[in-house]
């Protein structure tokens, strides 16, 4: 089909999509403009498997997290990775944010070790959001590191490694705040740490009190809010340390609140009957903002590419339903190096925006109406009618309006991309 009768298709598509929830109240166009809103956070590691650029051959190492897969046409360099996040921009509608890791500096050949590690090295990270138009955002890496192998960092009782664990994050902390100062745009650093043991330890406490005391040498220094937003996120358990976690939920959930920081809710760190979109509504009753990792857990991963499952539809939903699209940082955290790296952010952004067109596609003021006046057959039916309304015509339309691909059409972009680029590397 040619490019105009396509457009054409999709513009039909979208005026009966259009009719069709305006029959059960519901703007399509206010939909679409609300997705300005939903900005997210790309995570620079699903493009080289979490390995960085301290080394040439840098690799993920512990912490718990494990990337499966060899497929070929991972980015080795900071030039591949900055053409890859290109490419993905062009494949997705919206506006994107980049999450750095340390280990993703510029550090041009030299050993440069974590708790040295300066803003002149990330400055090309600046000069080159700025020319795209991104915003950053940022992490201490806390894992690949022979001072995490013992499986402590910043809960270690070896104060040696604690004290380079914490000089790491201060740096990244101050690294993180130069970022926000010179894009204009707060960046938010996430603390995660892999700390924990693989069988039932007995001083528990004593780790969770050096972590609190940790972060609160990490914290003393003040950065201003518009530059730098502090996250810590949670985790229920790793491989090698299934038995406990050091920063559970409850640990920085009682952090974050004391101390004013935002919480990070990576739905893939939660037991697998918990739902994090119900945690959502409680949490912002008691802090000002949140980040999300949106991922998607199977079985024992939490790192798997994201899909439009019910998980994330709640999630989505919960926020929207909040009204709280401004107090929720969106990030997404996965890694999946048995397919097209390219695809998978692809596939997993769109799964993330489509899953918020969804939640802003609601009738949500009938459907509370019905609740209030306890009519839950006819709220459980608009339920679920909304399940089957046109909301992929929705988004079609919103991909065509930011002149990306529309639908299956990405799929070929996906494939020539790793023919002409990808299995050249
Ligand atoms: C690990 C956490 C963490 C990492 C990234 C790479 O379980 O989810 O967010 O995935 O920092
Ligand atoms: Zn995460």
């Amino acid at each position: 089909m040619n490019i105009m009768a396509k457009k054409e298709l999709v513009e039909k598509a979208y005026q009966s999509a259009k009719e069709s929830y305006k029959s059960i109240g519901i703007d399509t166009d206010a939909a679409i403009e609300k997705m300005k809103d939903v900005t997210i956070s790309l995570h620079c590691w699903q493009a080289d498997d979490v390995g960085g650029f301290e080394t040439p051959d840098a690799e993920l190492g512990g912490g718990g997290i494990q990337v499966t897969g060899n497929y070929p046409g991972k980015a080795r360099t900071i030039a591949q990775l900055r053409q890859d996040i290109e490419k993905v921009k062009s494949l997705v509608p919206g506006k994107l944010r980049l999450n750095l890791h340390a280990i993703y500096g510029d550090f041009r050949n030299e050993r440069v070790d974590r708790d040295q590690i300066e803003v002149k090295h990330f400055q090309g990270w600046i000069d080159w959001a700025k020319q795209n138009g991104m915003g950053l955002d940022f992490n201490p890496t806390c894992f690949s590191h022979p001072y995490a192998d013992e499986g402590f960092t910043l809960s270690s009782k070896n104060e040696k490694y604690r004290k380079f664990w914490i000089e790491h994050v201060k740096r990244c902390r101050k690294i993180a705040a130069e970022m926000g100062r010179q894009l204009n745009n707060p960046v938010v650093n996430n603390i995660w740490i892999p700390d924990g043991s693989k069988d039932t330890p007995v001083d528990r406490y004593t780790h969770r009190t050096i972590l609190k005391k940790s972060l609160d040498e990490i914290f003393a220094e003040q950065y201003p809010k518009q530059y730098l937003k502090d996250s810590v996120e949670s985790k229920l358990f790793g491989i090698g340390s299934e038995s406990m976690v050091v920063g559970s939920h409850e640990f920085y959930l009682g952090y974050a609140i004391q101390n004013k920081k935002l919480i990070c809710l990576d739905n893939g760190h939660f037991h697998p009957t918990e739902q994090v979109g119900d945690k959502i509504s409680s949490i912002l009753q008691f802090v000002d903002e949140l980040l999300l990792h949106i991922t998607r857990g199977v079985r024992w991963d939490s790192d798997h590419v994201v899909i439009f499952n019910d998980e994330i539809q709640l999630i989505a939903q919960e926020i929207v339903r909040a009204k709280a699209l401004k107090r929720v940082n969106i990030g997404l955290d996965y890694f999946d190096a048995s397919l097209n790296r390219i695809g998978a952010y692809v596939t997993g952004t769109r799964a993330a925006q489509l899953a918020f067109l969804f939640a802003l596609l609601e009738t949500t003021e009938q459907l509370k109406a019905y609740e209030e006046a306890g009519k839950n057959f006819e709220r459980l039916a608009l339920l679920e009618i909304m399940k089957t309304k046109p909301f992929g015509a929705v988004y079609d339309f919103y991909c065509l309006m930011n002149n990306v691909p529309v639908a299956e059409d990405y799929i070929e972009e996906i494939k020539l991309y790793e023919k002409n680029v990808l299995l050249k590397r």
